[in-house]
């Protein structure tokens, strides 16, 4: 399996089995205001992001990964979804996935949660709408963000190590990487964006982007290394809409 565009011929994206070639709402894809249709939505509710919690952080080979232990406290609801989703894991793709009016960004975080009636992730992963990826994109700037900071503190243990979770050092706050506006998104049906690209997400892909340190991402997720080489860039290409309704909510 070949995340990393660099070698994007063989086993790259275009080869990916299953629902990656045969499906009709896979993820990601272009997100662009003429496009979509108004939301009108509830306000998304996020319950208990604002806590300090402890995670595990892992390099898994094609990205950096933050585990909350499980069962979690930390939910997604409201906002367009059809159930109440637990926090399952965070991940990033450098650049970013999705891209807004044809703009790649050079960082996306996935928070990805599953539908809390499951047992665990596995079994909602399955269901069309089983799980609910909240993403936020992120734009360049000199000043770091602190809100990096406890995850970044523990990312040097993992970047040559693949496969081994440590516990982070330090407390994360997650609602130190949203933006401050959390009623501006879009909404849309997808897929994960890895194989086999099973098409049970509901995404929302908060609008306003949220900066991070030029140096944060360079000096720090572009050290990630798979099978010891850095790990370039880890985002799968945007894919066809097809006949999807993309609803854009503004405050
Ligand atoms: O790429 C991730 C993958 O690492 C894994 O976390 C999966 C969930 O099992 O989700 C995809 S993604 O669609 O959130 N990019
Ligand atoms: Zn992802």
């Amino acid at each position: 399996l070949i995340l990393n565009n660099s070698q994007a011929g063989f086993r790259g994206p275009n080869q990916w089995p299953g629902m990656c070639q045969a499906g009709t709402r896979q993820s990601p894809i272009d997100l662009d205001p003429q496009v979509a249709v108004p939301g009108h939505f509830e306000p998304l509710v996020l319950l208990n992001y604002d806590r300090p919690v402890s995670a595990n952080i892992t390099n898994n080979g094609h990205t950096v990964m933050l585990n909350m232990e499980q069962p979690c406290e930390i939910v997604m609801a409201a906002g367009g979804l059809p159930a109440v989703y637990r926090l399952e894991q965070i991940h990033f793709h450098w650049k970013s996935e999705h891209t807004l009016e044809g703009k790649r960004w050079p960082l996306e975080m996935h928070m990805v949660h599953y539908d809390r009636r499951f047992k665990k992730f596995s079994e909602a992963a399955k269901i069309k709408k089983g799980l609910a990826v909240l993403a936020v994109l992120f734009y360049e700037t000199k000043e770091p963000n602190n809100g990096f900071q406890p995850m970044l503190e523990s990312m040097p243990k993992v970047s040559h190590v693949e496969g081994t979770p440590f516990k982070l050092s330090q407390h994360v706050i997650l609602q130190d990487l949203l933006p401050h506006e959390l009623n501006y998104f879009y909404h849309y049906a997808g897929s994960l964006t890895t194989p086999n690209c099973d098409e049970s997400v509901v995404w929302t892909v908060l609008a306003q982007l949220v900066p991070v340190g030029e140096e944060q991402v360079v000096a720090q997720f572009h050290k990630i290394q798979s099978h010891h080489e850095p790990l370039i860039s880890n985002y799968r290409p945007v894919q066809k809409v097809n006949n999807r309704l993309i609803y854009l909510q503004q405050p």
